[in-house]
């Protein structure tokens, strides 16, 4: 298509002419971007068609990765990188005075997720086409994603996402392969014969549309694909007006739930993961029955990983499937069933596991039910034979009691491996959340620690320090991320420690700059950039982050000349829009910078920034530039986390607990070179069961900590008094449940630590070095490495093996 600067200018000014009707002149940078958008996805198309041909010609297994969310972000730049014509592209528009970052800018990030299992479903389709492994991804195209944050008056404010409002280019609607999904009605049981006949009728269909959108690899010519479906009115007759029919049938696409821990039980959410399990599973089988004709050998050829248990109704759906439509008894579709699926398990918090009222799934899903009952039936049966009158284990083991479907039992007793996402959290899962399940069937469970996409989090979005490494040890890094420790060797290198300095320093003044175009707020950008980026959530705890701020400061008022390396302090958070108490943390955080940003004492010692609408392309200019990275979250909560490991990556120092995978960060940088404070898991869960955490002690016992908490309520803040009432009562009146008071001292000591170990130049060179170079591990193309060998059972076939 082009293969130099040159011809890429002619075509796209010929694309340009030929897509609007302008002439170059007359076009706007919009028209520009799609232009661009369209060109690009065109180019990926041949290697899309091959790739396609060349799995279906190997019949090798195939990889689903189905889950509800996708936190994609922007792909424009990603696209160009991968396909290797970054450079091309960017001095062609160079040349016609058009710079690549403006059209870059134009695009909308495709917010498809709320956080971590989200952006780790995007990092994984990554690598699953950069290691040129044939996975792809099931989801939803929502019209709307993650709403967008306004603060108004420190106030979070919800706006809808409109990131389709101009179209999206990278996908395409494959209207041909629709399929309709049922919904409502009743069964009809049949016997013919010996056989029972089950038939869904009276149902009310949805139709899904696939959007398919390429996922490149990285310079290896595999494109994998991400199909999202849309939900449409379907041309079969409903009983019902049709109005109120088509708003029902497009609401099932037309957001995404802004929660990322509570189950809300809401009937719409079931019907987007039905929506969404349904439909995947017949265009898989389809697919699968073009490639191979035997429906018995699924799965040898397929498997379907669940992300969470969004997705597992895809198990019952299956099984109706087999039996219903292609006749196979019960226990040949559970074998076949059970051969096929694998679960991730990515929280341990209770309020998030999924429980469905019967009362609402039965009448919605009829027939699916029907057989999550008979599933229900046999494994209870199962384990009777195997704990002979153990009636409470049997019941605390049942997929569906107390009126729910429990999904967690469903996915595990579905699926023939069930992990957890980072060493801790797998072996919290095998010893209390799902410790009689590992107990009956310990050989399924297995940890696979998370890992982020180093293409977009280091070669992207830092390229300066991307190039500095390359100049340092060559590229293979590039291909094998671990080779970063050939790094190591420099940690005594003064000249390679300057020329880490000066990339960080300029990243660090980007970042400055976005801020004061955002926030109007000017910072130091030599002053330590201390970065809490993630979700609001009472157990992630940005309450101690801004608790230990009003501290600093109130040792600055007390005694100016005291000893403190000047700190920006910077926060990215959304909170879950009906997440009442996570909103008062915004607003808290709010009034402390308003506080601290205009007293004049201070001003140049502590700052505060919260940047507004977090974000996929924010975290991608705010990670490059952290020197200290915030993994604070009350010990056993944080499944894994992956921030920590973006923010490790770019060379920013962990302050953590012994939680998630900032576990396997200290194991790999080594314990000088992280910051780590406060109760361990055990202690955590110590305290939650047998009590003796007494939060009220620390509040008379800690002059410090009483009169930051009398300060949230005396009209020191800006404000009117009793705003922060809920969150000094969490911390009083309901003892604190995630230990915020408990382990402020602790923070306090780190915190300190961490800001004398900047002050020394060269040892926080070499920390922050250490950080880098051992960051290989976490990238995610060893998880999906782990994924691919340990349990897909899938390889690199591709003819062009990725390896330069
Ligand atoms: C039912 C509502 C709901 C929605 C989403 C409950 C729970 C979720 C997710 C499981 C929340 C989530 O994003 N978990 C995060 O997953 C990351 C990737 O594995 C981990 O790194 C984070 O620690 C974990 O919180």
């Amino acid at each position: 298509m082009f293969s130099n600067k040159d011809e890429f200018k002619l075509a796209f000014l010929k694309k340009l002419e030929m897509g609007f009707g302008k002439t170059f002149p007359e076009s706007t940078v919009r028209d520009q971007y799609h232009t661009l958008g369209n060109m690009i996805r065109e180019f990926i198309s041949t290697d899309w068609i091959n790739t396609n041909e060349h799995y279906r010609l190997t019949k090798q297994k195939q990889v689903y990765y189905l889950s509800i969310e996708f936190l994609l972000g922007k792909v424009l730049s990603q696209n160009l990188m991968n396909l290797g014509i970054y450079t091309i592209v960017q001095e062609g528009l160079s040349d016609l005075g058009i710079g690549l970052e403006q059209l870059e800018e134009i695009e909308p990030d495709a917010g498809l997720g709320n956080g971590g299992l989200g952006r780790l479903a995007a990092c994984f389709l990554d690598s699953l086409s950069s290691l040129g492994l044939p996975g792809h991804g099931c989801g939803i195209r929502y019209r709307h994603g993650l709403f967008e944050q306004k603060i108004m008056n420190g106030y979070q404010l919800e706006l809808p996402d409109h990131w389709l409002r101009h179209g999206h280019v990278w996908e395409v609607r494959k209207e041909d392969l629709s399929v309709e999904v049922p919904f409502w009605g009743r069964v009809e049981c049949t016997k013919t014969g010996e056989n029972l006949e089950f038939k869904h009728l009276d149902a009310e269909y949805v139709t899904a549309v696939p959007y398919d959108l390429p996922v490149v690899g990285y310079n290896n010519s595999t494109v994998n694909t991400l199909r999202l479906w849309s939900a449409e009115v379907s041309p079969y007759p409903v009983n019902k007006d049709i109005m109120h029919y088509k708003r029902e049938t497009e609401m099932i696409s037309e957001f995404l739930y802004p929660d990322d821990t509570h189950d809300e039980g809401k009937i719409l959410r079931l019907k987007q993961q039905y929506f969404l399990v349904a439909a995947s599973l017949r265009s898989i089988i389809r697919s699968y029955l073009n490639r191979k004709g035997d429906i018995k050998q699924l799965s040898k050829d397929i498997c379907i990983h669940i992300n969470d248990t969004h997705p597992a109704l895809a198990i019952p759906e299956l099984m109706r499937i087999l039996l219903d439509e292609y006749r196979l008894g019960w226990e040949e579709s559970w074998e076949i069933t059970r051969g096929t699926f694998c679960y991730t398990n990515h929280t341990t918090l209770s309020e998030a596991l999924e429980k469905w009222p019967i009362h609402i799934f039965k009448p919605l899903l009829p027939r699916i039910y029907m057989i999550i009952e008979e599933m229900n039936e046999r494994y209870c049966h199962e384990l009777w034979e195997k704990f002979p009158g153990e009636w409470d284990h049997i019941q605390e083991m049942a997929i569906i009691a107390d009126g729910v479907v429990k999904m967690a039992h469903l996915a595990v007793v579905g699926s023939f491996s069930v992990n957890g996402v980072a060493r801790i959290h797998t072996e919290i899962l095998k010893d209390r959340e799902m410790k009689l399940f590992y107990q009956h069937s310990p050989e399924k469970f297995n940890n696979k620690t998370n890992g982020i996409t180093h293409r977009r989090w280091l070669l992207k979005a830092n390229p300066e320090l991307s190039s500095l490494i390359t100049d340092t040890i060559g590229n293979d890094w590039v291909y094998q991320p671990e080779q970063m420790k050939n790094l190591l060797p420099y940690m005594n290198d003064s000249a390679f420690l300057d020329q880490l300095a000066v990339v960080k320093q300029k990243k660090k003044e980007q970042l400055a700059k976005r801020i004061l175009d955002q926030n109007g707020l000017l910072i130091d950008p030599t002053s330590i950039f201390d970065v809490q980026v993630k979700r609001l959530h009472a157990y992630k705890r940005q309450l101690l982050n801004i608790i230990h701020i009003m501290h600093l400061y109130n040792r600055l008022k007390e005694d100016a000349s005291c000893d403190f390396y000047p700190r920006t302090f910077i926060f990215g958070a959304k909170a879950s829009p009906g997440y009442y108490y996570a909103k008062k943390i915004i607003k808290l955080i709010h009034s402390v910078a308003e506080k601290i940003n205009h007293d004049p004492a201070v001003k140049e010692r502590i700052k505060v920034v919260f940047m507004e609408n977090y974000r996929v392309s924010l975290a991608e200019e705010i990670i490059p530039a952290s020197d200290i990275s915030e993994q604070i979250s009350t010990a056993s909560k944080e499944a894994s986390g992956t921030g920590n490991m973006k923010l490790m990556m770019n060379g920013a120092v962990t302050v953590g607990t012994l939680d998630g995978a900032n576990i396997e960060i200290r194991e790999k940088v080594g314990a000088d070179d992280i910051f780590i404070f406060g109760l361990s898991a055990k202690e955590v869960m110590k305290f939650e069961q047998e009590g003796g955490y007494n939060s009220m002690e620390y509040y008379y016992h800690d002059k410090r900590l009483q009169e930051i908490i009398n300060q949230m309520r005396n009209g020191f803040l800006p404000d009117v008094a009793d705003e922060f009432e809920p969150i000094v009562d969490s911390l009083l009146t309901e003892n604190d449940q995630y230990f915020v008071m408990r382990d402020f001292d602790s923070y306090v000591n780190i915190q300190q630590q961490a800001g004398s170990a900047f002050e020394n130049r060269q040892k926080w060179l070499r920390m922050s070095l250490r950080n880098i170079a051992m960051s290989g591990y976490f990238s995610s193309d060893r998880t999906i490495e782990e994924y691919a060998s340990q349990i897909w059972g899938i390889s690199n076939t591709s003819l062009e093996t990725s390896i330069n």
